[in-house]
């Protein structure tokens, strides 16, 4: 990728983006695009994969002149290992973030949660019944703690894979148990992978990364699908819902706050608290016109999704939003929260404060978040930046205009009805138009920014091509908010842009083709939609039969390699914008691109731009179609909701 120092405008597709790396040049602030440039000539050896610092015989490292480290370990075990320890870190990420999901959960089973509850009773019981966890006749409480407990067997299982995977197709469950990669509880698949690779254990590449595969299934179908499940039960199943994204949503005359990070608990009561009367008091109290509470990255995507709370932008956008001096507190807890953030809110009156204990920054003020006192945590942490409006340089502020209007919320319950209505939600009309060729299948279009690359453009030129070409796009994640700061998000905009097929089928079941499925975590929802899809019948009886691709354009996070991992071992197509670090094996390389074909029905493709995408998501979904004998023209009726009540 090209490391020249770039314009502005090629920085960013999206106009506000744009503004703000213009007006830190000009204020001379630092973001992680001027950085990017300073990191000049990254690590060859790194990028390679072929680094190993494992022990302290070395750090060793693989050329053509030392094809061996100290002890013997050539580029196919180093490579192999580094990549383990990316799965490993990116799985522990989401089930972590579960982790904490499930204990406020127990809490609030044992009455003791605070301002916490369950929020979505019918998600809790219908949970509980696919545990096989008796819940007629018992208060939800009580269904409540055997599921929590449930879950954090998920976690511990020393012996017994998880329970969670029978959510999978038997069938598919079959293909993991003959690859020998059903997972044990997430914490000992971590542990065992730390132990795996370090100094003199497995030295066997096929052996690590099947052991790679295994880990990340403990993630998608362990840590990351529990974190979805319990953040239903707590906060409720996300439903359609409106809202704007992009910087323009700030308010000029009302106190700003920004949450940034991953967990939904603390977010979500801030959702709440803002519309508490004693802080609108206070707030006007303070000569403020209010709070306008907007999130970034993931966190803005749980609220979005359930409060539709407006999105800020996207992970590359969180120091932007506090160059446009008009943030009275950005809030962060876990991931993808840049360390950078103290240093660019010193030029402003921007507070930074850290809430996870396990996540402080030097130079953030850390207030512990509290569950057991939620609301009252957030009515503090909210009084602090109402306190700190006075302190607004106007001569500093410029909010770009930039705003537009998305829809999201679409979990598989809210699809599913949106389908085929209260009574008789269903995937059939959307297995039929597979099936007749209006749609000619689906891709979840997932991941981060990266400054390697122009924010989002690969992302929505992709999800471009892809509608035109009648493919149904899933997102979740940063990729979702691309979609939204385009103004594609909203069932009005894109479907212009859809093809015949697709279109028609987005105005009969009211859809629109691109559909926001929450956060990272949420990942597990697009496997939950695939899963649904073979349930449903008529293509075929396994994941890695149905007309189905993900893709990772601009990805950055380990959690992106986990879920690609969890993706392919379920049968899923990746295709990823950029290669893993795993270019110094060619026998790596070969495993995971080609290899994994053979023992899962699908793997890993690099395409670097949208174009190359578009044309690779199109092949793969046309090679199943082929496969299920539906790869003909399709036919011109489509049934409406009427006729398919009449069915
Ligand atoms: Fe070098 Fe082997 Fe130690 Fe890695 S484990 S640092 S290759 S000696
Ligand atoms: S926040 S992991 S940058 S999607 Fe989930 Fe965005 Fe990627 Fe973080």
């Amino acid at each position: 990728m090209d490391k020249a120092p770039k314009k502005p405008e090629d920085r960013a597709e999206d106009s506000a983006s744009v503004e703000l790396i213009q007006k830190a040049q000009t204020e001379g602030l630092c973001t992680c695009f001027s950085r990017y440039d300073t990191q000049e000539n990254q690590c060859g050896f790194g990028k390679k994969g072929v680094c190993c610092k494992i022990c302290h015989m070395g750090p060793c490292r693989i050329t053509p002149k030392s094809p061996r480290g100290v002890c013997g370990a050539d580029a196919d075990t180093i490579v192999a290992r580094n990549f383990l320890r990316e799965v490993s870190g990116g799985t522990a990420a989401h089930s972590d973030h579960a982790r904490h999901l499930v204990l406020l959960l127990k809490n609030v089973a044992e009455g003791h949660g605070g301002g916490y509850g369950i929020k979505d009773e019918r998600a809790l019981r219908y949970s509980a019944r696919l545990y096989k966890i008796e819940e007629a006749g018992r208060t939800n409480e009580a269904v409540a703690l055997d599921l929590a407990n449930l879950f954090l067997g998920e976690f511990t299982s020393q012996e017994e894979p998880l329970k969670t995977l029978h959510l999978a197709p038997v069938k598919r469950m079959a293909i993991w148990e003959k690859q020998n990669v059903m997972p044990l509880g997430v914490d000992r698949m971590v542990v065992e992978s730390m132990h795996r690779t370090t100094m003199g254990v497995d030295h066997d590449y096929k052996n690590i990364l099947m052991h790679a595969y295994r880990t990340a299934l403990a993630d998608g179908w362990g840590g990351a699908r529990v974190g979805s499940i319990v953040s239903d039960i707590l906060f409720g199943t996300p439903t359609p819902v409106r809202s704007a994204a992009n910087l323009g949503v700030l308010g000029e005359k009302t106190v700003n706050i920004i949450v940034h990070g991953h967990e939904p608990a603390l977010s979500d009561m801030l959702a709440v608290a803002i519309n508490d009367p004693e802080i609108k008091a206070y707030a006007a109290a303070a000569g403020a016109e209010g709070v306008t509470l907007a999130g970034l990255c993931c966190t803005a995507n749980e609220i979005l999704m359930r409060h539709g709370i407006p999105v800020a932008g996207n992970f590359l956008q969180q120091e932007l939003a506090i160059i446009t001096g008009a943030v009275e507190m950005m809030v962060v807890d876990v991931q993808c929260v840049m360390p950078s953030l103290p240093d660019v809110a010193a030029a402003y009156h921007t507070e930074i404060v850290s809430t996870s204990d396990i996540a402080k920054t030097i130079g953030a003020n850390h207030m512990s978040f509290d569950e057991h006192d939620g609301f009252g945590s957030a009515k503090a942490i909210i009084k602090r930046a109402i306190n700190n409006f006075k302190n607004r340089d106007p001569n500093k502020v410029y909010i770009p205009k930039a705003k537009e209007q998305m829809v999201a919320g679409f979990s598989v319950d809210a699809i599913k009805y949106m389908l085929g209505g209260t009574f008789r939600g269903s995937f059939r009309p959307l297995n039929d138009a597979i099936i007749q060729g209006r749609i000619r299948g689906v891709v979840g279009i997932v991941g981060c920014n990266n400054p390697k690359s122009k924010t989002d453009e690969y992302t929505n030129a992709l999800t471009t091509e892809l509608i035109k070409n009648n493919v149904l796009v899933l997102k979740t994640g940063c990729s979702a908010i691309a979609s939204g700061k385009r103004g594609w998000m909203t069932p009005e905009t894109a479907i212009q842009f859809a093809g015949p097929g697709l279109k028609e089928v987005c105005e009969t079941v009211g859809i629109p083709p691109i559909l926001h499925m929450g956060s990272c975590v949420d990942n597990s929802r697009l496997l939950e939609a695939a899963t649904e899809i073979v349930l449903e019948g008529g293509l075929g009886d396994d994941l890695a039969a149905v007309p189905v691709v993900g893709v990772a354009p601009e990805w950055m996070s380990e959690k992106a390699i986990a879920i690609g991992c969890y993706f392919v071992a379920s049968g899923v197509d990746v295709i990823l914008g950029h290669p893993f670090y795993i270019e110094g094996s060619a026998k790596v390389t070969g495993f995971l691109n080609e290899d994994s074909k053979g023992l899962f029905g699908a793997s890993f493709h690099v395409c670097d731009n949208a174009g190359k995408a578009a044309a690779k998501c199109l092949a793969l979904l046309d090679e199943r179609r082929e496969k299920l004998g539906i790869n003909k023209k399709a036919e011109r009726k489509l049934l409406d909701m009427k006729d398919r009540r009449a069915h």
